[in-house]
This record gives C-alpha cells, structure tokens and sequence, in this order.
C-alpha cells in the first residue's frame, strides 16, 4: 500500500504495528496465476519486492536473510553436494549456495516463474549465478516435486517460502516434512525460514512440533535481523535426518567466498536461544 507522500506501508494487523519505506518510483505492478507482484524504487533500501502486499527482498537487506538461509546449513552439513531451494524465485539463496565449491548440483524449484523473469530484470545481483552450469531452475509445484522424488536423493533442502499462507501453505504441514524426510541422504537436512520470533512463536512452536512428528529427531532454530520483515527479527529452523551439531568450523573460516553478514562466529552466535526460547525448546519432546 502507498500513501499520498510516497510511503510503501506494510501492516501487522494482529501485531498492531506495520513497517513502511519511502518509495522514488513504482517500477512495476502485476497478477500472476499465484500472487500479486509490485517491484518499487526506494529511497535508501533499492529496490524492493513486494508480493500480496509482504515485503520479499530489498537490494539493502537481503543478503542478510539469504546468507542465513543457506551457510549455516551448508557448513552444518558434513559433505553438502546437491541442494534443492522450494521456492527462492528471486534466485538470492541459489547464488549462496553456488558460492560453496563442494555444492555439485542445485535445483530451484520456484511455483511462479515470473518471481524469477522479474528479478533477473530488476535484481540482477541476485541472479548472477543462474548461468553456472551446477544451476537447475524449474518453475513447478515444490510439494509435487518432492513427493516425485527418490528416497535417498538430496543433501540438503532450504525452503525459501512466503508466509505461510497462498501459495506456501502447504510447505509448513507433517505431509511435506515427511516427504523431504524421505528424500534426504542420511546426513541430511531441511531449513525452512520461520518467521520472527517476537511476532510469530505459534508457528514457529508448532513447527518445532511438527518436523519432529514427521519424524525428524533434532530440530533447531537460528536468528538473525531483518529490517524489512515483520518486526525486524527473522528466523530459520533446521530438521536433521541425523545429527545438527556438526559445524565445520574450520571450513568456515577458511571459506574461498566473501559474505557481508556471515562468519564463523555469526554462525555459534545465531544458534544461542533467547531465554523464551530455551523455555520453549525445554518442552518439546
Ligand atoms: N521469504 C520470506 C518472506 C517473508 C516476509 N514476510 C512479510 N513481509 N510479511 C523471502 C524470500 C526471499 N528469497
């Protein structure tokens, strides 16, 4: 939504609060069979996309949620080599994860191919890395994907989703974790972005729940800031096939890639739980 003076505004309506940026332009509007897509101009965070009305990606702020989407997990695996993103259209996450060398193949699998035709278009950073010959992008059903898939078949899974509402409903439920556990090799594991901690610990409680009744033995959270989300502190779970301890810290340090918010010791501090949370985490089975 803008106002009169050119502010995008985004409403919290349960949290009585909402977020806005000063917008230059509306650079593009449209409906997709999926959702609805705007792309602005803003006055200090770039560009930013907007779909149903949610804040996605800005040029200022992302790469703090597509760094934390994808090295922790990727240096928490022991041996990551294929890689598939459940949506991730806008291509951020993919370019990470092709930033690791020891990554063979990656697949995004992306609903709605116009997220991707129009961040190649207006955020060409994020999709620098869609011509390396490891990328696969697909624009077809993650959930079907999924379920199509061999056992045994993936290192690891990052569902890089909307809200869970629309379209990507159906990634936050018991049906879908047990297909990925599935299709995981034995060291696997799946990250799902799990909205903020201060707004929504429901689902971020109910998904705990849920991964580990579709069988998945550990769970763990992490966090990290993002301005332009729901109040400004995100978050992302991970589910192991086997164990989630593992950090290959020493990997980290010596990564041949530069990132402007990870590093090794922001990957043992993102794990560290707020007091609320270890409470929570304390009744979980
Ligand atoms: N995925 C998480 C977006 C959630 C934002 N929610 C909101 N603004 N209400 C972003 C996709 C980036 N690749």
């Amino acid at each position: 939504m803008l106002n009169e003076n050119n502010w995008f505004t985004e409403v919290y309506p349960k949290n009585g609060s909402a977020l806005s940026l000063e917008v230059k332009a509306k650079l593009h509007e449209e409906q997709t069979p999926f959702q609805h897509i705007e792309i602005y101009e803003t006055a200090w965070f770039g560009k930013l996309m907007v779909i149903d009305g949610c804040t996605m990606v800005s040029d200022r702020d992302n790469f703090l949620y597509h760094e934390m989407m994808t090295h922790p997990v990727l240096f928490t695996h022991p041996n990551p080599k294929t890689v598939w993103i459940i949506g991730g259209g806008d291509c951020g996450s993919l370019r990470e994860v092709l930033k690791h060398p020891e990554v063979e193949s990656a697949v995004q699998i992306e609903i709605d191919e116009r997220v991707t035709r129009l961040a190649e278009q207006y955020f060409p950073d994020l999709c620098s890395a869609n011509s390396d010959p490891r990328a696969q992008l697909l624009f077809i059903d993650g959930i079907q994907w999924v379920k199509d898939a061999a056992d045994g078949s993936v290192d690891v899974i990052i569902v890089d989703s909307t809200d869970p509402v629309g379209p990507a409903e159906g990634l936050f439920n018991q049906a879908f974790y047990q297909e990925c556990l599935r299709c995981l090799r034995p060291d696997g594991i799946l990250v799902q972005q799990s909205e903020s901690p201060l707004f929504h610990m429901p689902l971020l409680t109910a998904m705990h729940q849920t991964m580990r009744n579709a069988g998945f033995p550990p769970t763990r959270t992490l966090f990290f800031p993002q301005f332009i989300y729901p109040s400004g502190w995100w978050s992302a779970t991970m589910a192991g096939k086997g164990d989630l301890g593992g950090f290959r810290e020493d990997a980290a340090r010596a990564k041949s890639f530069s990132t402007q918010y990870y590093t090794a010791e922001i990957h043992q501090a993102a794990f560290v739980q707020p007091a609320f949370f270890s409470d929570f985490m304390a009744t979980l089975a």
